[in-house]
């Protein structure tokens, strides 16, 4: 046994709506994004659709039981939009209102603390229809008034608020790549989404506060970011890693945090970047009471060779490449996930360490943080050695950062089921628990197992399944 984890430190998983719900025409829902893009031929794997995903709408009772089993203190999930609006705007809808205040009821029966999303990327159609998704800066109003309703509804139970949920994935995947709903392919309109995605949240949260302060809860928002080391020691390797973190963190915790978009840049987009108001940067300062962070995986950066062929837009790990000139590549060394991506445990500890740094010691929670693992079969996820041992090694270092002064509180596994994995359609598989399509039956796989020992000992389990140490990784990749 280790260090067990700070005394406090919440343990949870996480979901989101369009992912695991399925019911999809049930309950007075309204059509999302999500379905229009999953229904839009050849935009999602195999043309998977989350009609059915994991049937959680008629299921989350089992589903919170297996939580209380595995030993879960909080649950992360998020709340459809169009379940509530099934327009996106007006009178909430009786049956949606109903439907998440079951989920709340009975996560508080079993002792399980909700983490509510108010966005989790399934935009109601209507929305984009009417006034272009985040394209316009009308939806900024428009969410804040769904953000009031869930406040007034679900607020005297729900403590813990994420008004949004990765906007860089929304702005980039959804507006510039085109791989995620409502599919633009555009170099600019990412930076307009992102600036709407960013004056939304600052309204949701003014609302509560000014609101809803007497409900005493706390309210944030999820950002995610993968790490950058610099490929080289050389100062434009150094340069080039930082400036990739901050067009991927900077961009949307800094007008937070900081009060402004980063200088870098505005130096490189110039007035392709909108701009904030005084009023807005005021609203925008301090708008966070919390740091949401979701992580996956690591690249190395460096300066682009002039003479190469530039890779640009690498989907999902670049963002928009042109604009940062940086170059990125994967070190031989490293193992990767089925999605292609880099297991690298140090690189989370040195993403919460730049986190701490650059934001002045925030109140951190992981709030989502996995791996997919090809499992053909129920007998394949119930030794699902890599999940597990992923787990234990990014757990082990978020240890090693707390150790380190970080002010890391609290941990979300992705995910608690498998799921829509978006554009992935089911081929990708990120749960702890394994979900059979055919019939729907939930199995918790060694990783689930592995879970519940490390949340019963606080964390003193983990870095017990003795994968290679960070110092044993820096030396493979030296001696190649
Ligand atoms: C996150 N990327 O998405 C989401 O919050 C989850 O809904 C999702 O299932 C999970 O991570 C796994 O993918 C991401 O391309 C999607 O860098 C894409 C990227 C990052 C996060």
């Amino acid at each position: 046994m280790k260090q067990p984890f700070p005394a406090d430190f919440i343990w949870g998983s996480a979901t989101a709506s369009y992912q695991i719900e399925g019911g999809t025409k049930e309950g007075g829902r309204g059509a999302s994004i999500w379905d229009t893009f999953s229904q839009t031929p050849g935009k999602v794997a195999g043309g998977d659709t989350g009609d059915v995903a994991c049937d959680h709408f008629h299921r989350f009772e089992d589903d919170i039981k297996l939580m209380k089993e595995l030993g879960l203190q909080a649950y992360r999930f998020s709340i459809a939009w169009s379940r509530i609006q099934p327009d996106g705007t007006g009178e909430p809808n009786a049956e949606g209102i109903a439907f998440y205040n079951s989920i709340i009821d009975c996560l508080l029966a079993h002792d399980i603390e909700p983490w509510v999303t108010l966005y989790h990327w399934d935009l109601p159609q209507a929305l984009e229809d009417r006034v272009g998704g985040w394209l316009g800066k009308a939806i900024v109003p428009i969410f804040g008034d769904y953000a009031r309703i869930c406040f007034e509804q679900f607020g005297d139970r729900v403590k813990n608020w994420i008004t949004l949920n990765e906007p860089w994935c929304s702005a980039v995947l959804g507006y510039g790549l085109g791989v995620h709903a409502p599919g633009h392919a555009d170099a600019d309109k990412p930076y307009v989404a992102a600036h709407h995605l960013i004056l939304s949240h600052a309204a949701a949260v003014k609302i509560y506060r000014e609101e809803w302060g007497h409900q005493q809860g706390r309210i944030g928002i999820t950002n995610n970011c993968d790490w950058r080391m610099p490929l080289t020691d050389s100062e434009a390797d150094k340069a080039a890693a930082q400036r990739s973190l901050v067009f991927f963190l900077g961009w949307f915790a800094d007008p937070i945090w900081k009060g402004d978009y980063p200088a870098v840049m505005r130096e490189r987009l110039g007035d392709r970047l909108p701009v904030f108001s005084a009023e807005e940067r005021e609203l925008l300062l301090g708008s966070s009471d919390f740091f949401g962070l979701n992580h996956y995986t690591t690249m190395l950066a460096s300066e682009p060779d002039p003479d190469a062929e530039v890779e640009t837009n690498i989907a999902g790990n670049g963002g928009m490449a042109e604009d940062q000139e940086v170059h990125l590549s994967n070190d031989p060394a490293w193992t990767q996930t089925q999605m292609g991506w880099n297991i690298v445990p140090e690189g989370c500890r040195e993403l919460l360490k730049w986190i701490d740094e650059r934001y002045d010691h925030p109140e951190i929670y992981i709030t989502e943080n996995g791996c997919a693992v090809e499992e053909p079969d129920v007998e394949s996820a119930l030794q699902d050695v890599v999940r597990r041992d992923f787990f234990d090694g990014y757990l082990h270092e978020c240890r090693n950062a707390i150790e380190q002064g970080v002010d890391l509180r609290g941990y979300f596994a992705w995910s608690l089921l498998d799921n829509f994995e978006w554009s992935w359609g089911y081929e990708r598989r990120f749960g702890i628990v394994r979900v059979d399509y055919d019939t729907l039956e939930r199995t918790p796989k060694l990783s689930a197992q592995w879970y519940a020992a490390a949340i019963a000992s606080n964390g003193a389990s983990i870095g017990g399944v003795g994968h290679p140490s960070a110092e044993s990784r820096e030396q493979a990749a030296e001696s190649r």
